[in-house]
């Protein structure tokens, strides 16, 4: 892992928009810009400055730009740090980006400006987590929840939790040192008090972790069907929205996505336009979205018009083996449903109750691929935590020995450790940081 080279790339969406911000970041931050970059006051390694200028580029007039710049050890990544805000034009970044490689920077990997404050110790793990979830949450509360840990939600706790344990554990070692004559700096109730909280933080740690891991799952439900078949209809007839139905088949062009709150698991439904031969460039595109949306799905709602005998692509798509698919019948105020299938009708609102239940079920029993890999391992470090302060909990009750005490108080410190990164291997963190985009 090096990190004393100097790495850049855009830290903004690619594509235009108001502004474009590029990152440098590593010792020679400052000697790279600087030919670039014309400003009323030069720019000086070592010195904070927010300078408003001009970026000199092969071939272009001179293109307005501000660049802040953060000294060492003062920033974000902990190195001299660059950020050239500058007008959000694809093609002018690239240009900025290739002559900031070829005045010697690395394009940075994906999170390794994170992967850089968390080293030089500006971020714990559960924190460079934290910015992980800020760039890839999808939903407000995901949002909102994600700012709360990186505002130290959770890195307090950890700190103060590992503290107590920490002066639990110099108290039961200084014991040692005069086990021969029987002095005690710490009586058992006290040690079972303080053991019993630490149990209880952890508990509760466990327990917050959980509901992250439950706020990352979000079972997704595609409609999906012929033209026609109502499945606009159903989606808006579940989700409150007023998407467009209508007569005409191949109304439905987009993809159309909501999200329910049916049970505990957040549900995803997603309308998508009825299968098509593909005739313009739109539509083939659409049908391609369509298809990804339905590779894609946890489940598929398979919606057939009650009264229609059913077509051999419908037949065929009643017998995918993956993702399960629910038929159910549609417009069932009109016409007799097949029978065996959940009868509705999004005019009359008969069956919409039954399928809600349905799909909160489903979504209930459906078991995760697996909890993002950083949420699990921080999960099994809760649980060899707790089984170590339980034991402790259990040499004091039965007077066992203080040395056995010792060591399993500094493998619940250990684990704690492992959980804010104090103790961390390459390996643990190329895994994390390689999940961020590039540019963070
Ligand atoms: N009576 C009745 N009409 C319905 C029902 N559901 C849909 N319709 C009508 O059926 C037609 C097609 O409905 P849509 O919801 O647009 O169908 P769609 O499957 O989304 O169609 P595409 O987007 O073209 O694939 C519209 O005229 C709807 O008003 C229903 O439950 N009862
Ligand atoms: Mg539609």
């Amino acid at each position: 892992m090096h990190t004393r080279d100097t790495i850049t790339a855009l830290s903004t969406p690619a594509g235009p928009g108001a502004r474009a911000i590029v990152r440098i970041s590593g010792p020679a931050a400052a000697a790279v810009l600087a030919p670039l970059f014309a400003a009323p006051q030069p720019l000086v390694a070592g010195q904070r400055a927010l300078l408003s200028g001009h970026l000199r580029l092969p071939d272009l007039a001179p293109i307005p730009a501000d660049v802040y710049f953060w000294a060492a050890p003062h920033s974000y990544t902990g190195q001299d740090l660059a950020e050239i805000h500058l007008l959000s034009s694809p093609p002018l970044v690239e240009l900025l980006v290739a002559q900031l490689l070829q005045a010697g920077c690395r394009a940075a990997g994906p999170g390794e400006f994170t992967l850089r404050a968390f080293l030089a110790g500006k971020l714990d793990l559960t924190r460079a987590e934290a910015v992980h979830a800020v760039i890839e949450s999808s939903s407000r509360d995901e949002l909102k929840q994600a700012l709360k840990q990186l505002a130290g939600g959770m890195t307090r706790p950890l700190q103060e939790l590992r503290d107590d344990l920490l002066n639990l554990l110099a108290d039961v070692e200084a014991g040692l040192d005069f086990a021969d004559e029987d002095i005690r700096f710490i009586q058992p109730e006290e040690m079972l008090k303080r053991i019993s909280k630490a149990l209880a933080q952890v508990t509760l740690l466990g327990k917050q972790l959980e509901q992250r891991g439950l706020a990352d799952r979000v079972f997704r439900v595609v409609l999906t069907g012929r033209p026609n078949a109502g499945k606009s209809s159903l989606f808006n007839a579940l989700a409150g929205t007023d998407a467009l139905v209508s007569p005409q088949p191949g109304t439905t062009r987009d993809y159309l996505v909501q999200r329910l709150h049916l049970g505990e698991t957040p549900i995803e439904l997603i309308d998508t336009p009825g299968w098509q031969a593909e005739l313009g460039t739109i539509e083939t595109q659409a049908q391609t979205l369509a298809r990804e949306q339905v590779e894609q799905a946890d489940l598929l709602l398979l919606c057939l018009e009650a009264g229609c005998p059913l077509a051999p692509e419908e037949e065929a798509m009643c017998h995918r083996p993956h993702p399960p698919v629910v038929a159910i019948a549609t417009k069932c105020d009109l016409k007799t449903p097949h029978s065996g299938l959940l009868a509705t009708s999004a005019v009359t609102g008969s069956g919409l109750d039954s399928l809600r239940s349905l799909l909160a079920e489903h979504a209930h029993h459906h078991q995760q691929p697996a909890l993002a890999p950083s949420l699990s391992r921080c999960r099994h470090h809760v649980e060899s935590c707790l089984e170590q302060l339980r034991r402790a909990h259990g040499i004091v009750l039965f007077e066992e020995p203080p040395e056995l005490l010792a060591l399993e108080l500094r493998g619940a410190l250990e684990q704690l450790g492992e959980m804010v990164g104090t103790v961390y291997t390459d390996d643990l963190l190329d895994r994390i940081f390689s999940r961020f985009c590039i540019g963070k």
